[in-house]
Formats: structure tokens, C-alpha cells, sequence
């Protein structure tokens, strides 16, 4: 696999020439300027570009081309922003820039309680707390008939909790759930929002009268009617799968799990309609055999997200190792079956003065650099082994 890092332009504290130094060949980034729904023009695209190659890099893969809103409620304006989107594609298509990751999800991109959770041997770690989860749905959402989405173990959790969530354990789960983990990956919400969970509210609106079928269907004319560029320039399109994968504040979510995938590659079956192998996203629902599902859609992964989640009996679920069992067998895969795929690891702890730094909620300098040495050392093992 190529060994790629998320980088967040040249704002991003993480320089081009530290990645270098640490084995990355090639970048995966976004035009994070120019607002959502815009046109990312070639000029702008080839800035970017050149940027990246003059620091002996290359540009591997954009995360995101983010998809409007209004693209998967199918709103009024939907067919002129997807005519931008097409835009925007052919512009990266003619710079040579090939493989897309996008996702589907409504209203809320990932979901986190936690962003600096403390392990044992010192280190941080994102978390999802179920029950404080519930607790934000049900009580900060106020969101009409939230009890009935959770069982009586997770209720019992939330009584629980109740009398510690003052105002700012409070104030600290919405920055956490809807502004931290959302405003950095191009969401809907960002930190200038002075109200982020009036807003919230209105954002999920917009989904009520929108069932799975229904988000289905509107994925399957986004992705019809883009199909005609990506096959123009050979771009790769790869849809990243719900994070966590799991039917969540009544919205409807439909990148979940092997049947879901399996639909939205049938519903379009052009080898350009791919998959963002996201395989911490997957393993945070105890129904995926993520290691089956990788060995199944390999071969329509244009992309591979390189991070494994441990679920608790509780419904909890944390990052785990990079060198987990199963992330050893998925690495194994992808590099023997796709050699060369883009792949990048993600959600690392925070260690090593990381946490002073300031970096997006997830993207650590140590943590990740540490992980993507050891993911390199199980790629160079299958290699040698493989021989
Ligand atoms: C979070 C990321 C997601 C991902 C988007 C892709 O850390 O995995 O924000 O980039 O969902 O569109």
C-alpha cells in the first residue's frame, strides 16, 4: 500500500518536510478553504498540487470533496451543487488528483464523547461513550422520543450519570460531539457557532421525512449522475462508511455494514464507485467481521483507513492498537490484493506532549507517527513473507 497522512494544508503545525522524514510518499487532503459547495477551481487545485510536489510529495487522495447537505435530503438547489461537484471533480481529474473519499452520512460526519480519554500507560485516546451519548440525545437534544432508540442497561447508565453532568460536563459533550470532532472536516458546524445545538436541531429537521430507502435513493442519483466525469478522468470515487456504524439520533445511516455496502456498489456498479475502507468506522459495530468484509470488497477499496476500535459489553467503544490481530490480518490483504492502495493511518493516541499541541481531534503527530511505523512493519513483513 502507498503510505499516505492526512494533512491539513499549510496551516497544519504538521509540516510537509516532517512527513518526509517519517516515510510518508503520499498526501491526503482537501481544499479546507474554500466552503462547502463551492467549485474547487483547477488554479486553485493545482496550487495545492504543486505545493505538495515541491516538497518531493505527492497528492495521493482528497478527503473530502465534501457533499452538500442538500445533495442528501434532495433539496431544491440539489442539481446545481451536484453540477459543482462535477466541476470540482473535473478539475482534480485534469490535475491528475484521482481518488475521492466523500462520505454519506446526514447531519453529523463522526461521532466521539470523548476526545483525551486516559489509558493506563499515560497516553489519550478518543472514546464513545454510549451512555453519554443518550444523555446528550435525551437530555441536552431534548430530541422528541430518544428513550425508545437505546435499551434499559444504556437508560440505566444515563440515570446514572445524571447528577455528575453539570453545566460544563455539559457544555464539554456538545463541544465534543457536534463542534470539535465536526468543524475541522469541513461539517456543518464549526467553533464560530454561538448556538451549535440550535442549530443541530434545525440540520436534523431536515431529515424527517427521509427514511434509509429514501437517503439510498439520493445516493444512487448523486452517484449516477457523476459517474460520467469519474469514468472521463478515471476518478476513483470512495464513499467512507458511517462512523460509528450505527443508526444514530433518528437519522438515517446507510453505510453500516455488509448488506449496505454490497447495496450502494449494486445500485451503481461501476468499478469507479468504490469504497473508503475505513476499517476502525466498521469494527466499531459489533456486527461487522471486519477482516471477512475486507477480504470481500478489496477489490472495490480505492482507499484504506488503517485503525481498529475494541466494542465493549456496554456498547462503549475505543481505538485499540495498531498492531490488533485483526489490523494485522486487514493489512495483510490489502497489501497482497492491493498493492499500491492508498492508505493512511488514523486515530492515534495522544502522546508524547501531543496533547499541548493543539492538533485536530484525532490527529496526532506521535501518536500517528508511531502507528504508521508499525503498520509499515506489518506491510514490509507480509512483503518479505509473501516471497
Ligand atoms: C474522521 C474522518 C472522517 C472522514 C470523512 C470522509 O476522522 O474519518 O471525518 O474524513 O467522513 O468524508
Amino acid at each position: 500500500m502507498e503510505k499516505t497522512w492526512r494533512w491539513f494544508g499549510p496551516n497544519d503545525k504538521i509540516t510537509l518536510d516532517m512527513l518526509r522524514q517519517i516515510g510518508v510518499e503520499g498526501i491526503v487532503t482537501a481544499l479546507h478553504h474554500i466552503p462547502n459547495g463551492e467549485v474547487w477551481s483547477f488554479e486553485e487545485v493545482m496550487k495545492m498540487k504543486d505545493y505538495i510536489e515541491s516538497h518531493g510529495l505527492r497528492w495521493s487522495v482528497v478527503e473530502s470533496l465534501p457533499v452538500c447537505e442538500s445533495i442528501k435530503y434532495a433539496g431544491p438547489d440539489r442539481d446545481e451543487l451536484i453540477e459543482k461537484y462535477k466541476e470540482s471533480l473535473a478539475n482534480l481529474g485534469r490535475a491528475g488528483v484521482k481518488t475521492i473519499c466523500y462520505n454519506f452520512m446526514p447531519v453529523l460526519d463522526w461521532a466521539r464523547t470523548d476526545l483525551d480519554y486516559p489509558n493506563p500507560d499515560g497516553t489519550t485516546n478518543l472514546y464513545f461513550n454510549r451512555a453519554e451519548f443518550a444523555y446528550f440525545d435525551i437530555y441536552i437534544l431534548r430530541r422528541e422520543g430518544a428513550e425508545k432508540d437505546y435499551d434499559a442497561e444504556t437508560l440505566r447508565r444515563v440515570e446514572e450519570l445524571k447528577p455528575r453532568m453539570d453545566k460544563e460536563a455539559e457544555r464539554r459533550l456538545v463541544e465534543n460531539i457536534i463542534v470539535k470532532t465536526q468543524g475541522f472536516v469541513n461539517g456543518n458546524i464549526s467553533e464560530n457557532d454561538l448556538e451549535p445545538v440550535e442549530k443541530f436541531r434545525e440540520l436534523l429537521a431536515l431529515y424527517k421525512d427521509i427514511d434509509a430507502d429514501g437517503l439510498r435513493a439520493n445516493m444512487k442519483y448523486f452517484l449516477e449522475a457523476i459517474m460520467p466525469v469519474c469514468n472521463e478522468y478515471d476518478i476513483n470515487m470512495c464513499v467512507h462508511p458511517d462512523d460509528p456504524p450505527l443508526q444514530i439520533l433518528g437519522l438515517p445511516r446507510i453505510v453500516t455494514c455488509d448488506a449496505d455496502i454490497r447495496a450502494f456498489l449494486d445500485a451503481v456498479p461501476d468499478p469507479h464507485n468504490g469504497l473508503t475502507f475505513c476499517a476502525g468506522s466498521l469494527s466499531a459495530g459489533t456486527h461487522n467481521d471486519v477482516v471477512e468484509l475486507a477480504r470481500k470488497y478489496a477489490s472495490r477499496t480505492h482507499f484504506v483507513h488503517a485503525r481498529i476500535c475494541n466494542v465493549m459489553p456496554s456498547g462503549d467503544f475505543k481505538e485499540s492498537s495498531h498492531l490488533d490481530p485483526r489490523l494485522v490480518e486487514i493489512v495483510k490483504i490489502f497489501e497482497t490484493e492491493r498493492p499500491g492502495v492508498p492508505m493512511r493511518v488514523d486515530h492515534a493516541p495522544l502522546m508524547l506532549g501531543d496533547g499541548e499541541m493543539g492538533y485536530n481531534a484525532g490527529y496526532s503527530f506521535h501518536g500517528r507517527m508511531l502507528a504508521l511505523g508499525m503498520v509499515g512493519g506489518i506491510m514490509a513483513a507480509v512483503n518479505t513473507l509473501n516471497k
